[in-house]
Order: structure tokens, then C-alpha cells, then sequence
């Protein structure tokens, strides 16, 4: 499948895995990019170090382009920005929040910046700073989330911009990738089918809850607080919702969710972690390795495209 997307990163299929908190690490991003998308490791808020070693690492299972996702509230942000730079990553992704400061560094270094946005504003305001691309990530999405929607966004943010749009949020198979080009998108980025890979490092327990959630077992706790999280409902969520709509302060409702990830995706304890997992979860029906689901979505994407069923 080609595209404006496969042009500019030099892959072969238009499929970017997310760079998920904690789940995106150099297993999964190589295999991705040697499946023929591109693999991202989420740097999440780990030290800078922790990524340098993730670099190299998918460095030494891959010769082809991989990329780092930069979360722009960690507290090692501006590290990491710097390390991505000099390793020489193919590829800048960014979230939760405005990459403005860092663009130049990035470009200088050769290497493609992608931000993920949320809004009209946002995407106007990246391609005049120099972004090569954007991802225009819906709330159908795990993890932190904006306001619109998959449909409302995606072709807003094509009508803005005159840079390659790929579509997050809800995507899950060949079906939401046929629709995400009638959108206006060039490629598109996945996360949720990525968690049950075989070569995804994740639980076991975690992939378990992925494979068997309906299409209603997500909830968005922290709205009251601005931070907006879509994850598997399980106890934690419950109990957060719970206490949001008590009133309770931001400090209690942090606590609740700290260490939520690595409980998750490390001690695969699926009641008290946070199970970040976007809306698709529930048409995530099987474990495939990153290459036979690449082949598969491709393989659907085109039948639908060409206007035949798959
Ligand atoms: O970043 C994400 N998803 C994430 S980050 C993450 S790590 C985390 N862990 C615990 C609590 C909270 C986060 C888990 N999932 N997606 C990309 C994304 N970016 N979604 C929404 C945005 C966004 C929102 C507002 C980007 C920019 C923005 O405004 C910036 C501005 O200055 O206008």
C-alpha cells in the first residue's frame, strides 16, 4: 500500500504502531518495522537513559526505520528530546502536549517529526512550525485522550493542513483502515491490537482482558482533573469514578492510579492496574505476530478499497 506516508518513512504499509506507556518497548517496535510499518518505542516518563538502551537495542533487531514517542509531561521530556536527536531515530512522534520548542532540533538531526493532536489548533499550529506529518488521534483511543472523535477530527484536520494526516482511535482492522483514507488519512496508527502480539512483552492477564472486552468495557477516568484516560474498566476504574464523582481532590484520585501501568502491563494485575485499551478493543479477537497482522490488515484494507469485499 502505497502512499504520501510510506513515501516520507520509507516503509511499506501504512500502519504506525502507538508508542503505548510502558507496552511499546523494542520487541514490539521492531517487529513492527520489520513487518513493513513502523514501530514506535513510547518513552512514556522514563529516564533518558531507559530509551537510549531501548534505541539500541531495536537497533540490533532491525534495519529498518523505527521511531520514539516523546510524552511531553514527563518529567524527562527535555532529556529524551535530546537523545532521540542523537541516536538518530527515523521518527518523532509526541503526546500530550505541544512539541514547538524541540521541532528545530529534530529537523536538524534529520529526522521526521510526527505530533499526535487532538484539535484543528493544534494541527494548524505544528504544520507551521515544520512537522512533517500529523496524527490526528481521536477519543476512541486508550490512554490520554481529547475530546473528538475518530470521524469528526480526521477530516478536519486533512481539510487544515496541506502535510500527510494518519488517523488514530478506534482502528482496529482492515474495515477502520479503508474508512480512515475515506477520512482524508494517508496512513494510520493502531495500539490497541498491537498489546496482543505474540512478540508484545505485555501480561499475559493483560492481553487476556484485551481479547475478551466487549465494545463497552472502556471508561475515560479523570475528566474532572483535565487528564482524560480511557482504560479497560476493571476495580481501579470503578473505585476512580467512584471517588470523581464524590468530589474527590487530585491527589487522592493520583493515588489511586499510581504505578497503574506497571502493575498492568509488569505484574499483569488486571483489578487494581490501569489497562490503557482504546474502544477497538472489542473487535480485537485474536493473538496474531505483528507480521501476519500487517499482512492481514493490509490484505483487508485493499480488498475495500478496491471496492470488493475481503
Ligand atoms: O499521549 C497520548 N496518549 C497517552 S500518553 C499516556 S502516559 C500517561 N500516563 C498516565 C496518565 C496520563 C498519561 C497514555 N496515553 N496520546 C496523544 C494525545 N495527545 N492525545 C491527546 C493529546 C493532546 C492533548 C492536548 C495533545 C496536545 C494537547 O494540547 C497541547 C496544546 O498545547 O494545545
Amino acid at each position: 500500500m502505497k502512499t504520501q506516508i510510506t513515501d516520507l518513512l520509507g516503509i511499506e504499509s501504512p500502519i504506525i504502531q502507538g508508542g503505548m506507556a510502558w507496552v511499546a518497548e523494542y520487541h514490539l517496535a521492531a517487529a513492527v518495522s520489520e513487518a513493513g510499518g513502523l514501530g514506535l518505542i513510547g518513552a512514556a516518563s522514563a529516564p533518558a537513559q531507559w530509551v537510549r538502551d531501548q534505541i539500541r537495542a531495536a537497533r540490533e533487531l532491525t534495519d529498518k526505520p523505527f521511531g520514539v514517542n516523546i510524552m511531553l509531561m514527563s518529567p524527562y521530556a527535555e532529556e529524551v528530546a535530546h537523545v532521540v536527536a542523537k541516536e538518530g531515530v527515523s521518527v518523532v512522534t509526541t503526546g500530550a502536549g505541544s512539541p514547538e520548542k524541540y521541532i528545530q532540533l529534530w529537523k536538524e538531526a534529520g529526522i521526521k517529526v510526527i505530533p499526535v493532536v487532538a484539535s484543528v489548533a493544534l494541527a494548524r499550529r505544528m504544520e507551521r512550525c515544520g512537522a512533517d506529518a500529523l496524527v490526528a488521534e481521536g477519543c476512541e483511543s486508550g490512554g490520554h485522550i481529547g475530546e473528538l472523535t475518530t470521524m469528526t477530527l480526521v477530516p478536519q484536520v486533512a481539510d487544515a493542513v496541506n502535510i500527510p494526516v494518519i488517523a488514530a482511535g478506534g482502528i482496529a482492522d482492515g474495515r477502520g483502515i479503508a474508512a480512515a483514507f475515506m477520512l482524508g488519512a494517508e496512513g494510520v496508527q493502531m495500539g490497541t491490537h498491537f498489546i496482543v502480539t505474540t512478540e508484545s512483552q505485555v501480561h499475559e492477564n493483560y492481553k487476556n482482558s484485551v481479547l475478551k472486552a466487549k465494545d463497552i468495557d472502556t471508561k475515560v477516568t479523570g475528566r474532572s482533573t483535565g487528564h482524560p484516560v480511557r482504560a479497560l474498566r476493571n476495580r481501579m476504574t470503578k473505585e476512580y469514578l467512584k471517588l470523581e464523582a464524590a468530589g474527590a481532590s487530585f491527589e487522592e484520585l493520583e493515588h489511586l492510579t499510581l504505578g497503574g501501568l506497571q502493575k498492568a502491563v509488569v505484574e499483569g494485575d488486571v483489578a487494581n492496574g490501569s489497562l490503557m485499551a482504546g474502544q477497538s478493543a472489542g473487535l480485537v479477537k485474536e493473538a496474531l505476530s505483528c507480521k501476519d497482522l500487517i499482512c492481514k490488515l493490509t490484505r483487508e484494507a485493499e480488498a475495500l478499497l478496491k471496492g470488493s469485499r475481503p
